[in-house]
């Protein structure tokens, strides 16, 4: 697909990481808003552009093998939620040794509102086998991919596709979508138009751009975005497939490295996690770990980001700020990246100092 002026356009916010596929970061202000304006998410694409027919089939083990179109699913109930979309390379270059991979530096993470059929409800249509374990899930998007694995034969021409394991693809309490909207907008190419899977909770890998089939299968799938990269690959214990979003604080006011009056300041921030909603940030202004809790605001929605606020008296000097969040689950962030090969899942603590004058 050939890129127009109005996709063009729509980039001009975001800070450029790759120039085709596309690959940009949200401007630090974005982190500000609870719900990001399209031309401020942050995209992701493994690959160019793809052309798509406006079709999306259903096969595999199902009943009812179907064709579906996007007035087929603005017929069926439509469901909106605001979700946090966060990549599992978010914080990359911020771990040691750098890992190879795209350089994400904190801000590949942004929340919009998404509508679209739940993907249980279609799903249902085409009554999957009891038997199935997985939904295999097919983007329009293909090209020339450098295979993770040394057994690669180098650059081969790979589509981006991920599999769903079948109980939470069909659990409607899941709320998996297939959006077509985002932000009350028809989906932008970007992002995946027409339509997309949005998995909430699950780092954004497992939300297929450009939707082009669902294969419900019987045996576990494996393929280069599900077996061969989105894996943990830790240095010590058994390796671990990329799912849900781990505990994370962000800081989003002051900036890092700003200059700020003496006073009282209102330091604020987003925190967010996929299993579980937030109960705790602390703030820490020093190397120790004497860390005092910020105000949390309940969420606004089971999907998104939370916003945190801690009114800080700002004495004149460069201070340290740290801010950590824990989970209902009780996952607390670390203060070191944990580092696997491909550089997934930096939950750090986020350290940025202000000076104050
Ligand atoms: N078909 C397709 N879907 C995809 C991808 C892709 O390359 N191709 N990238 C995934 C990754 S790694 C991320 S982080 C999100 C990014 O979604 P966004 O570009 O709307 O922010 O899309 C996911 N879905
Ligand atoms: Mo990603």
């Amino acid at each position: 697909m050939t890129i127009t002026d109005a996709i063009a356009r729509n980039r001009a916010a975001l800070a450029m990481i790759k120039e085709e596929p596309f690959n940009a970061e949200a401007p630090h202000s974005a982190l500000a808003a609870a719900i990001t304006t399209t031309e401020e998410h942050y995209v992701r694409s493994n690959f160019a552009l793809p052309d798509h027919d406006g079709t999306f089939e259903i096969g595999g083990a199902v009943a009812n093998p179907m064709t579906l179109t996007l007035e087929d699913l603005r017929a069926m109930p439509a469901v909106e939620h605001a979700v946090t979309l966060e990549c599992a390379g978010n914080g990359r270059l911020d771990m040691r040794p750098l890992p190879t991979g795209e350089p994400w530096g904190g801000y590949a993470v942004s929340t919009a509102r998404w509508k679209g059929a739940r993907l249980a409800d279609v799903l249902a249509q085409a009554g999957p086998d009891p038997n199935a374990v997985e939904l295999r899930c097919q983007g329009a998007d293909h090209g020339k991919y450098h295979l993770s694995s040394i057994l690669g034969s180098g650059d081969e021409d790979l589509t981006f596709v991920r599999s769903l394991p079948i109980g939470h693809a069909t659990d409607p309490a899941a709320e998996i979508l297939i959006a077509y909207e985002m932000n009350g907008e028809p989906l932008e190419e970007d992002h995946g138009a027409p339509f997309r899977l949005v998995v909430p909770h699950w780092y954004a890998v497992a939300s297929v751009k450009w939707l082009k089939r669902l294969d419900v299968i019987t045996e576990p799938f494996s393929g280069e975005f599900q077996t061969g990269h989105y894996i943990y690959e830790w240095p010590d214990r058994p390796f671990e497939p990329v799912t849900t979003m781990r505990v994370r604080a962000r800081i989003t006011d002051p900036a890092p490295a700003a200059v700020i009056p003496a006073g009282t300041y209102t330091i604020r921030g987003k925190a967010w996690s996929g299993d579980g909603a937030i109960t705790e940030v602390g703030l820490s202004f020093t190397g120790d770990s004497e860390w005092t809790p910020a105000l949390v605001e309940p969420p606004a929605g089971p999907y998104q980001w939370q916003e945190w606020s801690y009114d800080w008296e700002a004495t004149p000097g460069r201070h340290s700020i740290r801010a950590r969040a824990a989970d209902a689950a009780g996952n607390v962030q670390p203060d070191v990246p944990p580092w696997n090969r491909l550089g997934y899942g930096n939950n750090a603590i986020e350290l940025l100092y202000v000076d104050v004058r």
